[in-house]
């Protein structure tokens, strides 16, 4: 009996299987499995620049918001318009009741257009109260858009930042207001020239109160300023597109005035913020030298490093690859890092931008603690006192074969007899090796 079930098993699997293929699933379950070519180097071997995909790296990630409605229940009125008529529909938010509840969970969830979930704050936190969305992104990515689908009206004033150490400081990336200098103390739509391009402007410009729900906010980052067609030379705007966590302060709701007339309390009930889609487009910074971030053994987000680089943004040489400096990759050139030169003799290295300079910025790596009594910036000649014997016998050769053989490269000159072979030769005692 079991034999047939196992017999039925394996039908069923490469009936699956055949199907699969046959569908282009199995196509690409094959290719995967001969390794795919790492984009970040090219068919020669030879690197080049490789960069993360470019995500929503808000997608599915925990949003801190500073107000939340439903605790404890509450009425909320949703106010619609029909040419001159206003007419306000009630409902009642309950954190308790997943049908009722709009969590910060729906900020970040899958955007379904037919069935949006909202995220919502507790109702008429006004001026100079405000609602703050703070966002982690676990590491540096460079972000190309803040994007906010609101299911309220729009808010009439409200502000990005971003940080980019992971929430101790913050700076501004935008401002939206219907009175940027009242409320942020900037003029409405500067103009950004090549000498101001990190800082935020203000615009009045998507703070309509209307459409009453569905409409947008959406930041570039690099829009108007003027090095942003010449990204890789810029390191300015490749700092000012860099963050590790964004920030959202709404500071004013928009009302239609009526929040303290006669009926306020239905009025205050129709005024709060609500967004179905907070998104941050960027890629995972990894300065050109990875084309995609793992998770850590610790659990944390960092890049594949290719090119010798390390560290969590690939912002460094690796160890023993300090020949020349780091450098960013770009598309004429990888930049990767270089292994110093040590003939196999040192284990640790460092740069020395002196004689990098002499080199006519070639090479800069000076070895570390030469073994094997070697000595010199490459561990190229011999230490004082030691020499490199070519007149060994061979039963002394074949005893210093792999890598003992480099331990034996340099011998004590006084106990032997070719030393002095060699000084009679004129020869001098730093033998290049
Ligand atoms: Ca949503």
């Amino acid at each position: 009996m079991q034999r047939v079930l196992e017999l039925w098993v394996t039908l069923v699997t490469v009936s699956a299987l055949t199907k699969a293929a046959f569908a282009g699933y199995g196509l690409s379950m094959f290719a995967a499995q001969s390794s795919p070519p790492d984009p970040c180097y090219d068919e020669n071997g030879n690197p080049r620049r490789c960069i993360p995909d470019f995500v929503n790296s808000a997608f599915g990630k925990d949003v801190r918001v500073s107000s939340t409605c439903g605790n404890p229940a509450a009425r909320y009125c949703v106010v619609t318009e029909k040419g001159e008529e206003r007419t306000r529909d009630c409902h009642t938010c309950d954190a308790g009741d997943p049908k009722k509840s709009h969590p910060p969970a729906y900020l970040t969830d899958l955007n379904n257009p037919h069935n949006l979930t909202c995220w919502q704050s507790e109702n008429y936190v006004q001026y100079p109260q405000n609602v703050t969305l703070t966002l982690s992104l676990g590491k540096k990515f460079e972000v190309t858009y803040v994007s906010l689908q609101f299911c309220s009206p729009r808010p009439e004033s409200m502000a990005i930042y971003k940080s980019m150490d992971y929430g101790k400081s913050w700076v501004p990336f935008q401002f939206y207001s219907t009175q940027c200098k009242k409320m942020y103390n900037r003029q409405n739509k500067a103009t950004i020239t090549k000498q101001n391009e990190q800082e935020a402007i203000c615009t009045d410009s998507h703070t309509d109160m209307h459409p009453l729900t569905g409409g947008l906010i959406a930041f570039s980052t690099l829009d108007g300023r003027p090095s942003a067609h010449d990204f890789d030379n810029s390191p300015v705007l490749q700092d000012w597109v860099t963050a590790t966590d964004i920030k959202v302060i709404f500071s004013r709701i928009h009302t239609f005035g009526d929040e303290n007339e006669d009926d306020s309390e239905l009025a205050r009930d129709s005024y709060f913020y609500a967004v179905s889609d907070l998104q941050v487009g960027g890629r995972c910074k990894c300065n050109g030298h990875a084309s995609k971030c793992v998770k850590d053994r610790e659990g944390n987000l960092v890049c594949e490093c290719k090119h010798n680089t390390a560290g969590p943004e690939c912002d460094r040489c690796k160890p023993f690859h300090y020949d020349r400096p780091w450098q960013r990759a770009t598309a004429r050139e990888a930049n990767e890092c270089v292994a110093c030169h040590c003939n196999l003799h040192a284990r640790r290295c460092r740069f020395n931008m002196e004689l990098y300079k002499l080199s006519g910025r070639r090479s800069g790596g000076v070895c570390l603690n030469c073994r094997h009594n070697t000595a010199g910036r490459h561990c190229h000649y011999c230490k004082e006192g030691y020499y490199r014997d070519m007149t060994k016998s061979i039963s002394h050769r074949r005893a210093c074969k792999g890598w003992m053989q480099r331990h034996c490269v340099c011998f004590l000159s006084d106990i032997n007899r070719g030393w002095k072979k060699i000084k009679e030769l004129g020869v001098p005692n730093k033998l290049a090796l």
